[in-house]
């Protein structure tokens, strides 16, 4: 049995969170020593700025961003820079599976309609097309979570990182945060571990700064990163017109972002807006009912623009701003040890205030940014929930993949049978216009299963 280290305890003490160690006497030495590790690596200074950081009280100087349409002549730009090796994928993939039923990182869900891709080989795939394309390297940065880093590695190089080179890939773990109590005091998720959290997406910025993935960008001359989500399969990872358009006035744009048209006022995505004059995105939980479903003369949605997490940064930009993302706090239920009883509990309320950051954060911290419109059956067909649910589901999902493959044949003037399945792979095309037509059927029959 070991007593506890007096350097931990005067830091505790110091931060008014000694009551994580009530439990002490009954942990065996190797979990004291696991315990001591895990108390030691908390930053209780950012702990004590986040709660301290006032929370900004929510303006009502609201108005729709303004928008540009997204045009395919601005890709000549974005080609020159990604052959010049300019461009970096940046994916988000801290996430479980866990509200689609599945047990692992979020990467592995099998996404497509045919052959059942995972959502990461999409991804992956997308980048072996487009760097053979224009024939350069294209880096790929992960960001995991403690929960799925260890899974997300294995998956990958047991799938030999589906043809991309490992040095190409750099995978970085999220910064996690305690959850504290009503009161600031840490939650205990067991006597001998303290209640973590991971620190949200927008904990991408700084976990990139703080492993070396900003600096190593900048070493092999990545000046742009494509920001993507793990969980929408039509995500078009590497954009030439996207990239071409935040190159394109004289005025250097440090992010821009797409946009697609919202379908309805409670579609569950976050709406792009001009607060206080700049632009940002209001998180649809956050957008005032009024103001969510306000409608012009002709009934259409006047906060319209919605956000399919989407981005392209400029990597001196998130240099400058890696540490000045905001927080948030959610108030959550968290089981955790009753430090009176050292038993377990299973709260039915909100007992937690777990701490994030959001990653559109970065847009009002640019000093130039520019939301662009795309096409949504193009671009977005995320994967959210159980099919039961109905909405972003993994059916719903595969279904705008399949109209998207029937589409881009069409434009090739090859007939598809009304109820084939066709599955693109990301190594043949990542546009209508890249399918070799010398190389497609002439027609696909009614019925037919086809994987191209
Ligand atoms: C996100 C956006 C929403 C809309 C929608 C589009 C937020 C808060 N909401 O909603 O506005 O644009 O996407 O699809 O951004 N992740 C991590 N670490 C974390 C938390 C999340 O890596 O700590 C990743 C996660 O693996 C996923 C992505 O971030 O790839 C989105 O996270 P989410 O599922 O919390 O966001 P969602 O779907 O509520």
């Amino acid at each position: 049995m070991n007593t506890v280290p007096d350097e931990l305890q005067d830091r505790l003490v110091e931060h008014g969170q000694e009551h994580v160690l009530k439990f002490w006497d009954d942990l065996n030495p190797t979990e004291q020593i696991a315990f001591a590790k895990q108390i030691d690596e908390i930053d209780f200074e950012l702990l004590q700025q986040i709660q301290q950081e006032k929370v900004a009280s929510r303006s009502e100087n609201i108005l729709p961003s303004q928008t540009v349409q997204l045009h395919q002549e601005q890709s000549e730009v974005g080609v020159q820079r990604i052959k010049n090796g300019e461009l970096a994928v940046l994916t988000v993939a801290g996430g479980q599976g866990t509200r689609l039923g599945w047990s692992g990182p979020k990467g592995t869900f099998p996404a497509t309609p045919v052959t059942g891709k995972s959502l990461f080989q999409l991804v992956a795939e997308q980048i072996v097309f487009a760097s053979r394309k224009y024939g350069t390297t294209i880096p790929w940065y992960i960001m995991t979570s403690e929960e799925n880093d260890a899974m997300t590695r294995s998956f990958l190089i047991d799938n030999n990182c589906f043809g991309l080179d490992r040095t190409n890939i750099f995978v970085f773990v999220q910064g996690e945060v305690p959850a504290v109590d009503g009161k600031g005091k840490i939650l205990l998720a067991s006597k001998g571990e303290l209640g973590m959290n991971p620190d949200g997406h927008g904990g991408v910025i700084a976990a990139l700064k703080n492993s070396g993935g900003l600096d190593e960008m900048e070493s092999r001359g990545i000046k742009y990163i494509s920001y993507v989500q793990i969980d929408n399969p039509l995500a078009n990872v590497v954009d030439p017109a996207f990239l071409g358009v935040h190159l394109s006035d004289a005025s250097s744009k440090e992010v821009t972002s797409k946009c697609v048209k919202k379908t309805e006022s409670s579609e569950r995505v976050g709406v792009f807006c001009l607060v206080d004059g700049s632009t940002t995105i209001v998180e649809y939980s956050d957008l005032p009912e009024k103001k969510t479903i306000a409608v012009d003369e002709e009934g259409r949605l006047i906060f319209d623009a919605g956000s399919i997490a989407l981005h392209i940064m400029s990597v001196d930009f998130l240099q400058r701003i890696a540490d000045d993302l905001p927080w948030h706090v959610a108030k959550k239920k968290m089981s955790c040890v009753n430090v009176q009883t050292g038993e377990i509990e299973h709260p039915t309320k909100p007992n937690a205030c777990k701490y994030e950051r959001f990653v559109f954060d970065i847009l009002p911290l640019a000093t130039n940014s520019l939301v662009v419109e795309t096409t949504r059956e193009e671009e977005f067909a995320p994967i959210k929930n159980k099919n039961a649910e109905g909405i972003d589901t993994p059916q719903t999902s595969q279904q705008l993949q399949r109209d998207r493959a029937r589409r881009w044949l069409d434009k090739n003037g090859i007939e598809v049978g009304k109820n084939a399945t066709v599955e693109i792979s990301p190594l043949t095309a990542a546009s209508a216009s890249d399918l070799d037509t010398s190389k497609l059927p002439n027609s696909i029959g009614d019925d037919e299963i086809v994987v191209l």
